[in-house]
């Protein structure tokens, strides 16, 4: 089963990575570099079985990378809470106001202005993938802001029209933005390419949460493949993983046992129900999961 290297990379890290204290003070288990492979034929998913995944959640997600947002309200309007978290952090370190969590989502929801404010994530995924801030110098030496490149839009055109290229490249580390970014972008550098009629993708990661994140990480970008591949004709190929800082956190520990313990499920499909004239016009009521039979869910607290 193709879900048995998840599986694998999971078991090597807890028996064999090193212990090291990150950013987020959990400490981790690491091992640097570690590659994942899937055939995206038929329909094909890297859809974790051996826990339930929200694909839902994390398609919605990406359909908001895709909107060029980057503030969590439009997530948390549609009950999605996975960048909550950061902003609250936030909030709380510069206002000294210890709200809780599930009160600050509720005024994000609420109050526009509020949101406006504080559920903005600063220039992340959705603002390099399709506004690339652009400068142009002006005879007196200064510089002023150029139009933004939207990078997905380019893509599309470059994998239609140039489909022999080596620089389908589709960034997200803009070095000159990343102190303003709540979090630097961790899947950050995707690279496709055609060959007989198939796309195929790289994906390069820099920091994986191989419990949390990963699971979701893995379905954005065969998702977002097959996006590419519906709007260019073309049949989607192989998805390749590539990890950098590949980790599990110490509090991880219950759900990695559990899950460890537990055989793979079928084989999930996505079918997209119908072509939209741009890569932009995706919803949610476009995707079908079938065959998808996961075992319980397991839950874990997020390292912010
Ligand atoms: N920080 C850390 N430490 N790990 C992450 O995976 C991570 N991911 C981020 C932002 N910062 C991060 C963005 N993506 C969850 C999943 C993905 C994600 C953030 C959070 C998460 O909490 N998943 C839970 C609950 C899912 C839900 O509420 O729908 C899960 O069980 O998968
Ligand atoms: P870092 O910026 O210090 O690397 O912390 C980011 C953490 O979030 C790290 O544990 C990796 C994890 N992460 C993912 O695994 N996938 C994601 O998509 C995101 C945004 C974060």
């Amino acid at each position: 089963h193709p879900e048995q290297q998840y599986l694998d990379l999971m078991r090597r890290i807890w028996e064999h990575g090193s212990e090291r204290v990150d950013r987020t003070g959990i400490g981790t288990r690491s091992v640097m570099g570690a590659m994942l492979r899937y055939d995206l034929a038929d329909g094909a998913m890297p859809l974790v079985t051996t826990k339930r995944v929200y694909w839902k959640t994390a398609t919605r997600e990406l359909l908001w990378f895709l909107t060029g947002e980057t503030n969590i309200r439009p997530l948390v309007l549609q009950g999605v809470k996975i960048w909550n978290d950061w902003p609250h952090a936030r909030y709380v370190k510069e206002t000294g106001d210890e709200i809780a969590l599930e009160e600050f989502v509720r005024r994000i929801a609420e109050d526009e202005q509020f949101a406006a404010r504080w559920g903005d994530l600063g220039p992340v995924y959705g603002k390099q993938w399709v506004d690339w801030p652009t400068y142009r110098y002006r005879p007196d030496g200064l510089y002023e802001r150029g139009p933004g490149i939207n990078q997905v839009a380019l893509l599309v055109e470059s994998l239609r029209d140039n489909p022999g290229s080596r620089r389908h490249i589709l960034e997200g580390w803009n070095v000159a933005e990343l102190d303003r970014m709540a979090l630097p972008p961790c899947h950050k550098t995707y690279q496709y390419h055609v060959a007989d009629g198939r796309l195929n993708c790289v994906l390069y990661q820099r920091s994986c949460d191989v419990a949390l994140g990963l699971p979701f990480n893995m379905w954005s970008a065969a998702l977002l493949q097959r996006l590419l591949a519906q709007q260019c004709e073309l049949e989607p190929g192989e998805l390749v993983w590539m990890g950098g800082d590949t980790h599990l956190y110490l509090n991880h520990a219950e759900l990695i046992a559990e899950q460890l313990s537990r055989e793979p499920q079928s084989r999930p499909r996505l079918e997209i129900l119908r072509k939209p004239p741009t890569i932009f016009d995706y919803r949610i009521e476009d995707f079908a999961v079938r065959d998808y039979t996961p075992h319980a869910p397991l839950k874990a607290p997020v390292a912010v």
